[in-house]
């Protein structure tokens, strides 16, 4: 005997799955079979499920995509299990949920038990840790387990999420589902049908406390979609349809003596005012779609007599009692009000949303300077990088040709030929930003930007990728789990996308979904690297009071995506032990340490005093580069520019197997490729640099061979070939 069949549809993303069978693995439910679906045989995951000896997995291939409801129909043919469970294959489980629900099916022997369904972007992995940190748990906690709570669960109520009656997380008696099969040509509401089909059958539901099922936003929402993150065509029968079945469901329920369930009717309604509010009525008073005022409309109108207004404002009650008089001139006129005054309180309540507004109805209809070059470094926070060696260059050769402006958010930092400079964000910078022709910038501009057709973005990017980027990293581990998305939005602005080397060129295309131009020139930031002269360089350590008489070594390492403090500050922790740095190598050398720009900590070098200098403040690193004998990095792309000096690397690699395998993964093999030790422990950085000149001759082929691979087209002159290659 079967006590469980566990059914999981599969068409994609194998490390969704992966995340959704560990978490399977981790209850205790032996007596148990997963019945996993391989829809389309779009993906290979025989290996996968090699790591899985301890589950009872039955396959069944179909070489055709045979869509959810069909994939699930074909696995309850041939499920053996007193009850099924559904979870989807990009889901998963938090701690031991589904253990929750067979243990109170072992003792109440009920038809039907469900648990909690939670929306998160997150991994597994990810998932826990926020739980953990307490951050937001507005989990049921009412102490009784009736049909009422499990009819809660399952009309979404107080619940993070946004579908209702879908059969997700739930234990349901196999011999009360009978021969109900999922409606196959339903598309987007077919765990309705399913489950309202059955509920006549059921006599106990229970609901399960604290058991979470993580329902997964996908996180590549170009390649990765999930069927509620496709565009609906007209959403709106179907929703209304389901509306009503799901008032039908409590109507049954309703017919035990006391209409206990009546609360949960006025819920529905609730939230279909939310979506009278959201989507019905801006579609009514301005879709191109005739239907939302047609067939959409009475459809609207008769629901709207459900509605119970109160706890609404002003404004919402009479514009519902406009909706339920059906007084459509009346309708539309409050609507179009209600929405202004929305939007206008919306733009004035934050600030940086007013500026945007500005931005987009004033400064962007005034016209363009078509001489006028607009650049960005690093967020504003430096004058630095591509950008500045393609403005240098221009401005000793065009100056007459051209007009300058610079965001920097430092007013005080100096720019030769004194540019107009503009803070971030400023009022003057979107008004700038709007009447440049060009931009240059060395990231990704602001989302909430939008370029004019005749603007010309130049994004000269920031690096020789070693570490994944965009939409090539697997699962997001970092603050930000939309980030994808924006990856694609600001790409698909830019006109020219420059690349150091083809290596970029190939990952820059993939990283970005980029189709435009790319100019493979070398890199204008390290133009420098060859133009500079011995008294450029001595300038440069006058300029930072450095001793002459010691050799300098520069650690820059990069940050990592799960440190951080909130959205906008990164966390560091200094891993390489100054003291006895300073002790083992200190006559011979000062340590110039720079954190990435990303991170918000400062550094107290206090105690190495006349040894470890901060240096993460510095606008240019390309001029540190130039002073510095040897390199101490990690995953930073700085050592591909570094190499250029053709200087000695080191690679303080002390989470290798963290940053490899969890955080992000590299495009190269890092064991075998970069040009120089991989370090563990202070101690093995100390004994490389003592043993510097075995080190460089024991890695001098391979440098060779990154040098050309990676540097070769560099030759000081990247700015020129890419103001050339415009100015044509
Ligand atoms: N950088 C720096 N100081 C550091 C680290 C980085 O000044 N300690 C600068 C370098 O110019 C470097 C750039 O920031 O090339 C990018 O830093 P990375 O550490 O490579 O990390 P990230 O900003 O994530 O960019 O394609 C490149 C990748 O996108 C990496």
């Amino acid at each position: 005997m079967t006590f469980l069949s566990i059914i999981i549809p599969f068409d994609t993303v194998e490390r969704y799955l992966k995340d959704c069978l560990d978490s399977l693995s981790e209850q205790n439910i032996d007596d148990s079979e997963i019945i996993l679906i391989l829809n389309g045989e779009m993906e290979d995951v025989t290996d996968l499920l090699k790591q899985y000896d301890n589950l009872n997995i039955i396959t069944k291939s179909f070489p055709e995509r045979l869509g959810v409801s069909k994939a699930r129909n074909e696995a309850l043919d041939i499920a053996q299990g007193d009850y099924i469970y559904f979870i989807d294959s990009d889901d998963y489980l938090y701690e031991d949920a589904l253990d929750k629900l067979v243990k109170k099916a072992k003792e109440t022997n009920a038809d039907f038990i469900n648990g909690e369904r939670y929306s998160t972007p997150f991994i597994k992995e990810r998932f826990g840790e926020t739980f953990e940190e307490g951050k937001r748990l507005p989990l049921l906690q009412e102490d009784f387990t009736d049909v009422h709570y499990s009819m809660e669960l399952l009309v979404g109520r107080k619940t993070n999420r946004k579908e209702i009656l879908s059969v997700l997380h739930s234990l349901i008696k196999r011999d009360k589902i009978g021969d109900v099969r999922f409606d196959e040509n339903e598309r987007y509401f077919s765990d309705y049908y399913f489950i309202t089909s059955i509920i006549d059958n059921l006599n106990s539901l229970i609901g399960v406390e604290n058991s979470l099922y993580a329902k997964r936003a996908r996180d590549d929402p170009i390649n990765l979609t999930s069927l509620n993150q496709e565009p609906l065509d007209d959403p709106f029968l179907e929703y209304s349809q389901a509306y009503y079945n799901v008032l039908d469901v409590i109507d049954k329920l309703n017919e035990n003596p006391q209409d206990k369930y009546n609360d949960l009717k006025e819920e529905m309604a609730r939230s279909f005012i939310t979506y009278y509010f959201r989507v019905f009525s801006p579609n009514f008073l301005s879709s191109p779609d005739e239907n939302w005022r047609g067939a959409n409309y009475p459809v609207m109108q008769k629901i709207s007599k459900d509605f119970n207004m109160d706890g609404y404002s002003f404004l919402e009650k009479r514009e519902i009692k406009a909706l339920q008089n059906n007084d459509i001139k009346k309708l539309k006129r409050y609507i179009k009000f209600r929405i202004n005054l929305k939007k206008t309180k919306r733009i004035l309540r934050k600030r940086w949303r007013f500026k945007t507004f500005i931005y987009f109805r004033h400064y962007n209809r005034k016209p363009i300077n078509k001489k006028q070059f607009i650049f960005e470094s690093f967020l504003g926070k430096f004058y630095s990088d591509s950008p500045k060696y393609i403005y240098e260059y221009l401005y000793e050769n065009f100056s007459d040709e051209f007009d300058f402006v610079w965001v920097i958010n430092d007013k005080s930092v100096k720019i030769p030929g004194n540019p107009k400079k503009v803070k971030r964000f400023s009022l003057e910078y979107y008004k700038e930003l709007a009447r440049s022709k060009y931009w240059v910038v060395n990231g990704r501009q602001a989302s909430r930007l939008h370029k004019r057709d005749s603007q010309v973005i130049i994004s000269t990017w920031h690096g020789t990728p070693i570490k994944k980027l965009g939409l090539d990293i697997g699962n997001v581990y970092t603050r930000d789990p939309n980030i994808k998305k924006s990856y694609i939005k600001v790409a698909k602005e830019w006109d020219y996308l420059i690349s150091p080397n083809h290596y970029t060129t190939e990952i820059l295309k993939s990283a970005f979904g980029y189709e435009g131009k790319i100019l493979e020139t070398g890199y204008p930031r390290n133009d420098i690297l060859y133009n500079a002269t011995e008294s450029d360089v001595k300038k440069i350590k006058e300029d930072l009071n450095l001793p002459h008489d010691k050799k300098i070594i520069l650690y820059a390492p990069t940050w990592r995506d799960d440190e951080y403090y909130d959205a906008a500050q990164m966390h560091f922790e200094l891993k390489l032990n100054l003291e006895q740095m300073q002790k083992a190598v200190g006559d011979e050398y000062i340590l110039l340490v720079r954190t990435h720009y990303f991170v918000s900590d400062r550094l107290d070098l206090g105690p190495y005093k006349g040894f470890a200098y901060d240096v993460s403040k510095y606008d240019d690193i390309a001029e540190l580069y130039l002073i510095s004998d040897m390199l101490i990095t990690d995953y930073s792309s700085v050592f591909f520019d570094f190499a250029n000096l053709k200087r000695p690397i080191l690679y303080y690699t002390y989470d290798l197997d963290k940053y490899e395998n969890v955080l992000r993964g590299f495009y190269i093999d890092i064991h075998s490729e970069v040009p120089g030790p991989l370090l563990k422990t202070t101690d093995e950085v100390i004994d490389s640099i003592k043993n510097i000149d075995s080190i460089k001759e024991e890695y001098q082929e391979k440098y060779d061979a990154f040098y050309e691979r990676f540097c070769s087209i560099e030759d000081g002159n990247a700015s020129k070939r890419i103001i050339d290659e415009i100015r044509k």
